[in-house]
């Protein structure tokens, strides 16, 4: 964080700087306990644990440095975002360089005031590449685990089926995970759906999908994200999914978002992804604050970090200055992402409470 209000965080002795060192609105914020519900920890991989993880597993990179990985970071749309993505995730081999990764997500979770994480894992990317499964849980949960006892750092596993790969792959990975399932009892709740989403509709995965229900895993789904109306529609009736991961597209369909304001579906939405992304062209168009305001249960999320350029807060910086959010509103968005986490009503309600203490203050 840039107390000194300079670039890089250097110290700046004059505070010559546009704005004061750090705005109400930024401490605010930053202040807010908050919940991410939606965040790939292949997308934390910051470019220089990249660097990092490839000389110690003896991977060359097609970069010659950090800066070239991140001027590489100019996307069209998903599926160019996809492909440096999963070229991105073949540095990762090893039960420790998981536990690294998902560390380093927790020290800029931490810093942002968040309690609370939903992370979303890509078995497929890795096991596809020789990494067994129970290395992948192995690095993850430890990390997790550790977060927990430290501080009490709250978080659960959401295991991701690529739905640009067939169904019958997803579930074999279902299958490969089960016999982990205990010993990730307290973390592994649920099953997800993400890449590439056009051409790919929820109902290819509605055996899958059905499956995890039946073994009482929750689920949720991206939909709406690039795709159409009809694909979160289809996570809904078909999926049954309990949370619309992005769901920015359901605008489109004014008798969808009746359904979603009635339901109170949660909708994991990340603006600095979708202006990266090229959902929106400048963030003063997102619609972020349309769908809050139409009574819809509205999330804000990073989803890749470490790609889309910001971490929880920046996300909340970034819309709550593009769309003029209200303190109020920014406090419904917090309170949101906790009414919307798959913790018990004991485990959210103190988060609540502290929330409105800090209002009374
Ligand atoms: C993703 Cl932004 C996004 N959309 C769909 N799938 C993904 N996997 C990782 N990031
Ligand atoms: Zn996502």
């Amino acid at each position: 964080m840039t107390l000194g209000g300079g670039a890089h965080g250097r110290i700046n002795p004059f505070n010559v700087t546009a704005k004061p060192i750090m705005s109400d609105l930024h401490e605010f914020i930053r202040r807010l306990p908050k919940a991410e519900l939606h965040l790939h920890i292949e997308g934390s991989l910051e470019p220089e644990m990249m660097f990092d993880l490839a000389q110690r597993n003896g991977i060359a990179l097609p970069y010659a440095s950090v800066d070239a990985v991140r001027a590489a970071y100019n996307f069209s749309d998903l599926q160019s975002f996809l492909d440096l993505y999963y070229a991105g995730a073949a540095v990762l081999r090893t039960a420790r360089d998981f536990h690294d990764l998902t560390a380093a997500y927790v020290r800029r979770a931490r810093a942002d005031n968040v309690r609370h994480v939903e992370l979303f894992f890509d078995p497929q990317t890795h096991t596809e590449r020789g990494v067994p499964l129970a290395d992948v849980f192995a690095g993850i949960a430890g990390a997790l685990r550790e977060a927990k006892a430290e501080d009490g750092f709250s978080s659960r596993l959401i295991l991701c089926f690529l739905r640009h790969l067939p169904e019958a792959d997803a579930f074999a990975t279902l299958e490969a995970a089960l016999p982990l399932r205990d010993e990730y009892a307290d973390l592994w709740i649920g099953v997800g759906l993400d890449s590439g989403e056009v051409g790919n509709p929820p109902e290819k995965f509605a055996g899958v999908f059905a499956r995890a229900r039946e073994l009482g895993l929750r689920v949720v789904a991206h939909a709406g994200e690039e795709g159409p109306p009809a694909y979160v529609r289809g996570a809904l009736d078909t999926l049954r999914a309990e949370r619309i991961d992005h769901g920015v597209r359901a605008e489109e369909d004014a008798s969808l978002m009746r359904r979603l304001k009635e339901s109170q579906t949660p909708l994991t939405v990340c603006p600095l992804s979708n202006l990266k992304l090229k959902g929106v062209d400048d963030m003063r168009d997102h619609n972020l604050a349309r769908l809050l305001r139409a009574g819809l249960c509205v999330t804000v999320n990073s989803d890749d970090p470490a790609y889309f350029g910001g971490y929880m807060n920046a996300n909340f910086i970034a819309v709550a200055e593009a769309l003029s959010l209200s303190r109020e509103e920014l406090v419904t968005l917090a309170r949101n992402s906790f009414l919307a986490a798959f913790v018990s009503d004991a485990e959210r309600q103190p988060w609540l409470d502290e929330i409105d203490a800090m209002l009374r203050r």
